[in-house]
């Protein structure tokens, strides 16, 4: 098939994974185009069947914000009519799906056999979506798509709860590479940010409010108050990155917490790490949290959104209602003191993570393409 996938080129999850499914779909055969303001992070290395678009977009001294919902339909209408796509799938329903349904208006006919697949990864529903200034956009929008997914059952529900959807939406979950998300020996790396053992805690995000770093930083200072001997590596950045920073200042374990930035390799810090902590006010998957159970480390996170649907409590790791962080850190601790019920949990958590191996899922994302092309 000739693939059309839209997406942001950000370090966030709906980008990662519209990133990831189109190098495993380009692997499958298909030749993929992929469309977007920049070069997505994860698409880093030359493959021969995928295209990069970047979306055009001429500013104008009349504009104060730059219309990139009309470059992007513009885009995706040249993607149509002369490369010939098959499907177009696009990642995170604004502006994306409206601007899909508007390319699909403007060819009319010319494109009413090319399938318009929304897949709904978050934000767009939960935080963004839902607020009043882009709701009735985001309902059209969603029901005007020849397929609509999302990335867990938490979410699908939530969407028949905040929208007015008359669509079926699948479940597809999201997925891992697990030749590439698995325990390495990284045994220089932990000597040189550990030099006396010390146990490794990670994070990783984006370090938006929903993330709650500071949490993690919270948690954290529980751990060592209970005579572990620690280092918090927190990978990534973002708006909420000087909270944690101050957080701990005012915690004086600074010394013990290492803010690494973004990083492209991030299984290398996993390979490393004894606990990962994700405490998120609001996460409809987590796929940081699957990446580093791939990387068989256990998690300790919020009992929010579709979390549960990943992290399994007492198997892979524990789950705690939001924002208690003694919760957290209590878990925690029974995790790192024990070395029997680390292996086990360690072992788990890579077992759980095989169910959301990558090829399968791709291939359930074919077979779905396959099915909403013969609906048209
Ligand atoms: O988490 C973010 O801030 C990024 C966001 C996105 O849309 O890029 O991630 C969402 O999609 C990911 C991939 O499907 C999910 O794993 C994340 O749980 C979800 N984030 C939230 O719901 C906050």
């Amino acid at each position: 098939m000739n693939i059309g996938i839209v997406c942001y080129p950000t370090f966030g999850g709906s980008g990662v994974v519209a990133t990831e499914l189109a190098k495993g779909l380009a692997q499958r055969g298909h030749s993929v185009h992929i469309l977007s303001y920049d070069r997505p992070a994860r698409l880093d290395t030359f493959q021969t069947n995928i295209s990069y678009h970047e979306v055009n977009m001429n500013t104008y001294p009349l504009f104060e914000y730059p219309p990139y919902d009309l470059a992007l339909a513009n885009q995706m209408a040249n993607l149509i009519e002369y490369e010939k796509i098959d499907v177009l799938h696009v990642h995170y329903a604004i502006p994306h799906a409206t601007s899909a349904y508007l390319a699909k208006q403007i060819l009319g006919e010319k494109a009413a056999h090319v399938p318009l697949i929304t897949t709904l990864h978050g934000t767009d529903i939960t935080i963004v979506g839902s607020d009043p200034s882009y709701k009735s956009v985001v309902d059209f929008s969603i029901n005007q798509s020849d397929g609509v997914t999302a990335v867990s059952k938490y979410l699908r529900d939530e969407t028949y709860e905040r929208f007015d959807i008359k669509k079926e939406i699948e479940v597809i979950p999201n997925f891992i590479d697990l030749d590439r998300f698995k325990k390495s020996n990284k045994n220089h790396f932990k000597r040189a940010i550990c030099p006396n053992g010390e146990k490794v805690v990670v994070h990783v995000s984006n370090f938006r409010e929903v993330k709650r770093v500071p949490e993690v930083v919270t948690t954290f200072d529980y751990i060592l108050k209970n005579d572990i001997d620690a280092k918090l590596l927190l990978v990534g950045d973002g708006p909420d990155r000087q909270r944690a920073e101050q957080r701990c200042r005012e915690l004086g374990i600074c010394n013990h917490v290492r803010f690494l930035g973004k990083q492209d390799q991030v299984e290398e810090v996993l390979s490393i790490a004894d606990l990962f902590l994700i405490p998120s006010g609001s996460e409809t998957f987590g796929l940081a949290a699957l990446e580093a159970m791939s990387c068989s480390v256990p998690v300790v996170s919020s009992n929010i959104g579709g979390l549960p649907e990943v992290n399994i409590h007492g198997e892979t790791g524990y789950l705690c209602a939001l924002d208690d962080t003694e919760c957290m850190g209590r878990y925690s601790v029974d995790i790192l003191s024990n070395p029997k019920l680390h292996k086990r949990m360690a072992k788990n958590a890579r077992k759980r993570a095989e169910q959301f191996e990558m090829s399968t899922i791709i291939e359930t994302y074919e077979e779905y393409y396959e099915k909403c092309k013969k609906e048209l």
